[in-house]
């Protein structure tokens, strides 16, 4: 048993204000690619994670979420309307009623994602984080970017990180509540640092990652190594990051995905994620690091791969991987 609910915390955080009845708002929120990664919770209901985890966000790759008072509840994703029955309405909807009252609008809620769905990558990181602020903005709330931080980490952990661009650093807390569990951006830039999206495999996983972190921490003996492999890579990576020392971060990155994957394997069945292409994509980044080329690997709840490099090695990796969708983090463009 959890002590406290979710409308506990949006009432906290709220106070007196709430969604008027002509409530409409629009925002953005980009991806965000984890290299510390969140895996396994100290409460399932607020979203809690174990460990504290860092990420960079994807820039012009994320959501745009748009909300306006409507008839009855509707959700349309990237055009295409979806039933009142769906699993993403229900799961929508029901995060949005966390934050309305008696008068609060039935919504209508239009979401255009310019994350590739062939890069298999979730959205409800950037989703949420956009529901959130949209939500901010038609309620006039003005709320601080860790509330919204807060807010999101409810609706989906990750989302409590694409509230920000750039490098960003989700605490863990050990407040019950959760109050000190919210995301914080790191404001350093790194103008040459490169993700490169690999879409392998994009059929729907069997196992989804909430499912695949619960079970987790529940039936692999190999979890009671990950929080102590977390501190040393998040220390790590944090340090690199600061001193712009890549080689550091994509080793410490690369080496924290692969924990996290051993994790998963101690569980009863095993949990694999990977397929041949993940193992043989791996390879291929081991192999151009042999050669010289300065690349390194992580993979999240699914089969793709994410190469992190740098400007200068970037016509050697679209040159090994002819399909890469090159993302530029600091880029600064419209979005
Ligand atoms: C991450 N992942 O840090 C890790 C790495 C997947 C692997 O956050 O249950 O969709 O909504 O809190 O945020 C995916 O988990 O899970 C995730 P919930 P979420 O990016």
């Amino acid at each position: 048993m959890f002590a406290l609910k979710k409308t506990e915390i949006v009432q906290k955080i709220l106070g007196e204000r709430v969604l008027p009845t002509d409530a409409s708002g629009e925002a953005y929120a980009p991806a965000n690619i984890a290299l510390c990664k969140y895996w396994g919770k100290r409460d399932p209901e607020l979203n809690l994670p174990v460990n504290g985890s860092l990420s960079i966000s994807l820039q012009e790759r994320g959501t745009r979420v748009s909300m306006a008072p409507s008839e009855r509840d509707t959700l349309l994703i990237n055009d295409e309307l979806l039933a009142a029955d769906d699993p993403k309405h229900v799961r929508l909807f029901d995060f949005i009623d966390l934050f309305r009252v008696d008068s609060a609008p039935a919504l209508r809620v239009d979401t255009q994602s310019s994350i590739p769905i062939a890069a298999g990558l979730a959205s409800s990181a950037s989703a949420f984080a956009a529901v959130v602020m949209a939500l901010d903005r038609a309620g006039g709330w003005n709320l601080f970017a860790r509330e919204l931080s807060i807010l999101a980490r409810m609706g989906s952990g990750s989302a409590s990180r694409s509230i920000y661009h750039g490098f960003v650093e989700w605490h863990p807390g050990v407040l019950e509540n959760g109050m000190d569990c919210f995301a914080e951006s790191l404001y350093l830039q790194w103008p040459e640092l490169r993700v490169g999206l690999l879409a392998l495999n994009t059929d729907t996983k069997k196992v989804g990652s909430r499912e695949g972190m619960n079970r987790t921490v529940r039936e692999s003996v190999l979890y009671q190594c990950w929080p102590d492999t977390v501190s040393r890579d998040l220390a790590e990576i944090r340090t690199a990051v600061q001193e712009r020392d890549f080689t550091r971060l994509g080793a410490a990155a690369e080496s924290n995905a692969c924990s996290m994957h051993a994790t998963m394997l101690g569980c009863r069945p095993p949990l694999l994620y990977w397929l041949p292409e993940t193992v043989e994509t791996l390879h291929r980044v081991w192999g151009l690091r042999n050669d010289g080329v300065s690349a390194y690997a992580t993979m999240d709840a699914g089969p793709n791969v994410k190469v992190l490099f740098l400007e200068r090695e970037e016509s050697a990796l679209r040159e090994a991987f002819p399909l890469l969708d090159v993302i530029q983090p600091f880029a600064s463009v419209e979005v």
